[in-house]
């Protein structure tokens, strides 16, 4: 396959309301979209990075960099397959979302040009799937039990707590108390706390949570195997996981029962695969996490999510819940599940207009 032209963007979708976890605030989705034109298709991706280098290292003007300089240069000096492209971007060291992005774009031009869906190539074994809702922090206790309850009502079979030190047990105890132990829920606490913390943080044990998601920061393992060793609640990992490789020492190591996998933070969705694989080797169920995705995004997550041994509800929640508008039609809950794609590549095809209207900065290389 030639790659003829790439197409970088950046778009700003509104958000509905403010997202707020322990370590930022957004009020629109800024995202990075890519489009690759080959010989035979068009493919594009949501190149998952945000605007500052909060959740990981990497941001927005460095990925546009990395892009513009090094990884599209590659790509249009030869012939390239997905898996190739994988390989040859994989000498650049770092940069995982970029590499993510521009793999999925051709990837999906693959698909789209040879009729398969992105479902079926990684191996996605349901037509639709459970997904949950993460919920930021709010102002009160009210405000979010509020919100928790228009998301119950709706429908998700599973609620998120953004959690930080001052925002963690009595938000945890107000919604168990409201809603019961029958309730799927489970924290994040983005890595705000630190090995001092490793009691307090146990003590979230009696909650019956389905797990607790990156109390520490991303490179303490040690304080994750402790607390992991403390309680019956499993841990899971998401900001600590980059690669296959991460994702099994982390759990050869006791950091982790349960992984958070992301293919923006991973670099890819053929690298998502080979830790879901890896995971299921390991007895280590999986799931889908998210960066307040785009459509395009959130299609390729939900072909991603289909494969057997994602057992929790993704965060893939409706794109009511995040937008008012997004650049493609929007995905809608039935009985807590999204249908997952099935239209060849990653199944959604992107609004020009809105796109058009939403983007803030372009380049066509
Ligand atoms: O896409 O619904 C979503 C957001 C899910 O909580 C979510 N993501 O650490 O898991 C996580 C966070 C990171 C996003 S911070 C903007
Ligand atoms: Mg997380």
């Amino acid at each position: 396959m030639i790659v003829e032209a790439v197409e970088i963007r950046v778009v700003d979708i509104p958000l509905k309301q403010p997202f707020r976890t322990s370590q930022s605030i957004q009020h629109s989705r800024r995202a990075l979209l890519a489009r690759v034109i080959t010989d035979a298709a068009e493919g594009w991706a949501d190149v998952n990075v945000e605007d500052e280098p909060i959740f990981g290292h990497e941001f927005l003007s460095a990925t546009w960099a990395a892009l513009e300089e090094l990884l599209v240069p590659q790509l249009l000096a030869g012939p390239a397959s997905a898996p190739l492209a994988a390989a040859r971007m994989s000498r650049v060291v770092g940069h995982p979302a970029a590499k993510a992005g521009l793999e999925m774009a051709l990837l999906d031009a693959e698909l789209r040009a040879s009729g398969m869906s992105l479902r079926r190539y990684l191996g996605g074994t349901r037509d639709r799937v459970p997904v949950g809702v993460s919920v930021g922090i709010t102002d009160t206790l009210a405000e979010l039990l509020t919100t928790v309850t228009e998301y119950v009502d709706e429908g998700y079979p599973r609620i998120k707590l953004k959690v930080q030190p001052g925002w963690d047990r009595e938000p945890i105890a107000a919604v168990r108390a409201e809603f019961g132990a029958e309730l799927a829920l489970q924290v994040d606490g983005n890595g705000a706390y630190s090995s001092a913390d490793l009691l307090h943080v146990s003590g979230w044990d009696e909650f019956g949570l389905e797990m607790i998601e990156q109390p520490f920061p991303a490179h303490d393992l040690l304080s994750h195997a402790r607390l992991d060793a403390r309680i019956s609640t499993p841990v899971c990992l998401d900001e600590s996981i980059g690669s296959a490789t991460e994702a099994a020492a982390a759990i050869a190591s006791g950091a982790c029962r349960v992984v958070n996998i992301k293919p923006g933070r991973v670099g890819g969705y053929l690298e998502a695969r080979r830790i879901h694989d890896v995971c299921d080797a390991l007895s280590v169920p999986v799931w889908c996490g998210g960066m307040l995705e785009s459509g395009v995004g959130r299609a390729a997550n939900l072909a991603l999510a289909s494969l057997p041994n994602f057992r929790f509800p993704g965060d893939i929640s409706a794109t009511s819940r995040y937008f008012a508008e997004d650049i493609c039609p929007p995905f809608v809950l039935h009985d807590g599940m999204l249908d997952v794609p099935d239209k060849p590549g990653i199944g959604v095809d992107v609004d020009p207009d809105v796109l058009d209207r939403f983007t803030s900065r372009r380049l066509l290389q």
